[in-house]
Formats: structure tokens, sequence, C-alpha cells
């Protein structure tokens, strides 16, 4: 949590996009801004980049109201996948509240996969941060490809962690939004474990993730 502010009713929400180099990070911001309503979000900030690659990170902010009149800003970013930005991924992932893993399903990049969720579990660590706690979800990404993954052996490997999985092609933009949902789900019950956002504030989970998922009419979704 970035920051949060009783008095004048304001906190900040920090999601995290994470994964290796070219997983569809970034893809998964963009077709975010497109796919949803442009009510209750604001502009994409992509930072610069070198060859498409992120450098630093991407910004897409999210703006809810509950009930009782507490503003929530929810700050979605990516990291830089590249192994030489671990400073940068340290600093991304500074108090966030919930980490989206986007990996690559394509058979040869599991090691890179395997390698940056150790990276991300490391620097959760490294920012007082536990693994097991944090809302997290993963999306297997570019299911449009071949030689992926198969489903069953994805499944198989994560079902014990009890850590939701999901299967999107962010080039084809399906499974972005599901992704999200999931995200916001998990986040939501862990704030409100903390901070009573339907108790104290009347925000229901429901509420939270409609306000954060608004669909666009047109988008056909
Ligand atoms: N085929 C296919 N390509 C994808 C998909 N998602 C992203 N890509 C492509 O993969 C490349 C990398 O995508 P990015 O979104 O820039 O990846 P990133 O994870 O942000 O990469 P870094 O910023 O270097 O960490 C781009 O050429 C994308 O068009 C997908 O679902 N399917
Ligand atoms: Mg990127």
């Amino acid at each position: 949590m970035i920051e949060y502010d009783q008095d004048e009713k304001k906190m900040v929400l920090k999601l995290v996009y994470y994964g290796p180099a070219l997983s569809g990070k970034t893809t998964n911001l963009l077709r975010l801004h497109d796919l949803l309503d442009q009510d209750g979000r604001g502009g994409l900030m992509v930072l610069d980049t070198a060859n498409e690659r992120t450098i630093y990170f991407d910004l897409l902010p999210f703006f809810l109201e509950a009930p009782s009149g507490l503003k929530i800003k929810v700050k979605v970013f990516t990291v830089p996948g590249q192994v030489k930005h671990d400073g940068t991924r340290k600093a991304v992932l500074q108090r966030a509240d919930g980490v989206a893993f986007i990996a690559d399903s394509q058979v040869q990049e599991n090691l890179n996969n395997t390698n940056s969720f150790e990276n991300l579990e490391r620097n959760l660590s490294f920012v007082g941060m536990d693994i097991e706690k944090i809302p997290l979800v993963i999306q297997y990404n570019k299911r449009d490809l071949n030689n992926i993954i198969a489903e069953p052996e994805i499944r198989g490997v994560w079902e014990p962690t009890g850590i939701p999985v999901l299967m999107a092609s962010a080039l084809e933009g399906w499974g972005i939004i599901e992704t999200f949902r999931s995200l916001a789900e998990a986040t939501y019950r862990s704030i409100d474990a903390r901070y009573a956002l339907k108790a104290d504030h009347g925000l229901s989970l429901a509420s939270f993730v409609s306000q954060l998922v608004r669909c666009d009419q047109n988008s056909g979704l």
C-alpha cells in the first residue's frame, strides 16, 4: 500500500505485473487500456522503452469510491523483465498489494519462467514481503502460439499451491480481463481483512471488482 489516509479518506493500492522478459506484461496493460471503459481509469503511461523493451515501468491508474466516501486509487505497474533491471524490479515491487505473474507459455521459455518466479520470491523477501501472503495470480500468456506447454501440465504443477492460474493471449486479447479480475478479487480479500473495506466503508467485493473492471459496452466482452 502506497498510502492510506483515514482522515482524508484516501487509499492508494499498487498492483504489479511481474515475469520474465518478453512474456507480455506491457501488452497486458495495453489490452486492459483498450478493453476497459475509460470511465474510472486514467491514461496509460508507457515509460521509455528501448526496442519495445521496458526499461523502467508502465503504469495504468484506476479510480474507485466506497459508499463511505473513501477514494481508492489503484496503480497497476509492469516491471522490466530483463535480468539486468533487477534494481528497478525491486523498486517497483516495494509495498505492492498484489502481483500478477505473467509467464510465457512457450516450451523453450519455461526455464526463464522458473528463474523469474524465483526472482519474484527473492525480491519480495528483499522488500520485506512473503510470496505465501501476497495476493498472487499466474497467467500463462501467448496461448496462440505453437509449441506451448500443455494446459494440464501447467495446472498439475500449480494446483497444489492454490494460486489461481489463467490462460491468455494478450496478442489476441483474451484472458486479460479475467487475469485482472482474479487479481482484483485476491487483492480485495487481503485489503478487506486488514482495513475492513466492507464493515467500515460499505465496499463489497462485487462492487470493488465491478468498479475496477468496467468493461466497455462496445468491446464485446
Ligand atoms: N504471439 C504472441 N505474442 C505476444 C503475446 N503477448 C505479447 N506478445 C509479444 O511479445 C513481445 C513482448 O511483449 P511485451 O508486452 O513487450 O513483453 P514484456 O513482458 O513487457 O517485456 P519486457 O518489458 O522486456 O519485460 C511483443 O512483440 C508482443 O507483441 C501473445 O499473447 N502472443
Ligand atoms: Mg514491458
